[in-house]
């Protein structure tokens, strides 16, 4: 049966209606057409596809009365940010072929697509999953990409591999029906009875969101999941994880009644009952979540609402155990696994810094062809972390020197030539690709760094997130200085936030034009180097 409740959202009728995910999206691709119906485009982002417009031309269009430059972008799902390097290649040819030229790593350790035109949506998804990548729910009511420390696996000072948890989660909650594989792989219909059994027919009432990290390196800013799951270890061995429930970062201006929030402490699991937890936290999203308000639906408005006592109750009568307490956490810390590192063999890592994740090539650096020679030559694994850079890993000592060669051809950005400011940036990528965006991100923060970096101010450490609105893709209110759009050419500017990602910063500038944004920005910089403490850092200096 559709979901015919009239209070529900469209999107919940659209899901219950879409006969697990198909709606009319085969009869539409059929057509010679630049775009999908509404409704169908509704669906088709559980298919990790998005309908976009270039923004840049939109006005000038709608003044002609044509169409809008319709065209697609399209989000693969790597748990753990992790890829062969065969797999690597596989994406980097078919962004030449169907894309905007631009392999763009996410916040959430995945590669997306720009600009795919609806005529090439079939042969791209089918070569994506010809390198044995999938897209599907990467994006949509499902959970999501599921993030992990990119490098805890090599990393010599850590044995837990929450790489392979990440990939064991993701199988786990991935949606079941074949529609996927029917509409873009096979083409073969499903004979049997089609079953949800876990989303049921309307899936679940909003995004959800799972990361993995470890109090020693919180790279995936755990408090901003909907689960963040914490490993504890107890005599250098896996004890077991803390989950965290509820967060999530995005908001409307002006509603407070929207709002983000850093995940709560809800209980610790050992590792054989980590899937079977966060499956019944799914469920209790599923069945209390909101479904007539999508600003209302995420995770922590569930929480905030009832309280985490219910939500631990409602949990420990789904599991039928008595939860355990959460573990006391001292510290967490962040790192970015920039440079050359030393793996647990005799192998090495090298993490590249991405300028907001888009791998491309301009007048200034072929990052695009620099890494495609490497990994071409060299066949490094890819690990793509949540702050949009990349790591080539299991590479041999004596290809370091030639790996070093083709960066410096190429001029790729390495640690020794990338300022502390710029290297602990990131930006959404707003217009012209993102129908949300209210002002420019990614292709404005590169601009703003020049200028800081002339300023003077290029070696401050503090973490610098920009996005185009506050939905705060590039997780800006966590960063110890934000600027989110709030209309075209307008930002708030926030400072509070700190670098270990566990507190939320706060507006300290409104409304302010964008060729005011240096200023501002250089005003509370100057005031910082003036009154702070020693050795106090600036997210910690402007928290109050
Ligand atoms: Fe996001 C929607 C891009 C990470 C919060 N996000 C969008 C859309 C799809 C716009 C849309 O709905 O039409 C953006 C597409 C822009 C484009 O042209 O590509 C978009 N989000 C991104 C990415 C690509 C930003 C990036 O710089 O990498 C990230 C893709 C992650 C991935 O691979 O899955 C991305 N988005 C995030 C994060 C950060 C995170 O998860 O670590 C957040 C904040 C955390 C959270 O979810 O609360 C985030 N995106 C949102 C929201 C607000 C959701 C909310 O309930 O508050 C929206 C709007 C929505 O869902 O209605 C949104």
């Amino acid at each position: 049966m559709p979901d015919e409740n009239p209070e529900h959202t469209k999107e919940e009728i659209i899901k219950g209606s879409s006969n697990y995910l198909r709606g009319d999206i085969k009869e539409e691709l059929s057509k010679d057409t630049s775009h999908f119906k509404e409704e169908t485009t509704k669906v088709l982002k559980f298919h990790g596809i998005y309908q976009q417009d270039n923004r840049d031309t939109r006005m000038q269009r709608v003044s002609q009365k044509i169409d809008k430059e319709y065209m697609f972008m399209i989000r693969t799902k790597l748990p753990g940010g992790q890829l062969t390097g065969e797999q690597y290649l596989g994406l980097n040819s078919i962004c030449d072929k169907y894309s905007n030229q631009t392999l763009r790593i996410t916040t959430r350790q995945t590669i997306q697509f720009h600009g795919v035109i609806k005529g090439d949506l079939n042969k791209t998804l089918n070569e994506i999953n010809q390198s044995l990548v999938i897209t599907y729910g990467s994006c949509g009511d499902t959970v999501r990409n599921v993030t992990a420390c990119p490098v805890c696996d090599i990393d010599p000072d850590c044995s837990i591999n929450l790489n392979k948890l990440a990939q064991e989660i993701s199988n786990h909650f991935l949606p079941k029906s074949r529609a996927y594989y029917e509409i873009w792989i096979d083409g073969e219909k499903n004979t049997g009875i089609e079953q949800e059994p876990l989303y049921g027919k309307t899936y679940l009432p909003r995004k959800f969101k799972i990361g993995l990290a470890l109090p020693h390196d919180n790279c995936v800013d755990v408090f901003i999941q909907d689960v963040g799951v914490v490993g504890i270890c107890h005599d250098k061995s896996l004890w077991g994880f803390n989950i965290l429930v509820g967060g999530g970062l995005g908001y409307t201006h002006k509603k407070p009644e929207t709002f983000p929030r850093l995940g709560s402490e809800l209980c610790f699991v050992t590792p054989e009952r980590l899937i079977k937890t966060l499956e019944k936290i799914v469920t209790i999203h599923r069945d209390y979540g909101g479904r007539v308000n999508r600003k209302h639906a995420r995770l922590k408005y569930l929480i905030e609402d009832k309280g985490i006592n219910w939500f631990r109750t409602k949990l420990e009568s789904r599991t039928g155990s008595k939860l355990e307490p959460f573990k006391k956490i001292q510290n967490y810390n962040v790192y970015d696994h920039l440079g050359w590192h030393n793996q647990k063999s005799d192998l090495w890592y090298l993490g590249l810094f991405i300028e907001n994740g888009k791998i491309c090539d301009s007048d200034k650096r072929k990052i695009k062809t620099g890494l495609k020679e490497i990994v071409e030559k060299f066949s490094p694994d890819i690990r793509l972390t949540p702050q949009q850079n990349i790591i080539l890993a299991n590479i041999k000592e004596e290809h370091k020197d030639e790996i070093n060669k083709i960066i410096e051809k190429y001029k790729i950005y390495t640690v020794e030539n990338v300022s502390n400011l710029r290297r602990n940036s990131m930006a959404c990528p707003a217009l012209p690709t993102c129908g949300l965006a209210l002002a420019e991100a990614e292709r404005a923060l590169p601009s703003i760094i020049d200028e800081l970096e002339k300023l003077g101010y290029g070696e401050e450490m503090l973490s610098l997130r920009m996005s185009g609105c506050p939905n705060s893709c590039s997780r800006t209110p966590m960063a110890e200085l934000g600027i989110i759009g709030i209309s075209t050419n307008r930002y708030n500017i926030h400072a509070g936030g700190n670098f270990e990602g566990t507190r939320l910063n706060k507006i300290c500038k409104e409304n302010i034009l964008g060729k005011s944004v240096v200023s501002e920005i250089a005003r509370l910089l100057e005031t910082y180097r003036e009154k702070r403490n020693p050795n106090e850092r600036f997210g910690d200096f402007y928290q109050d």
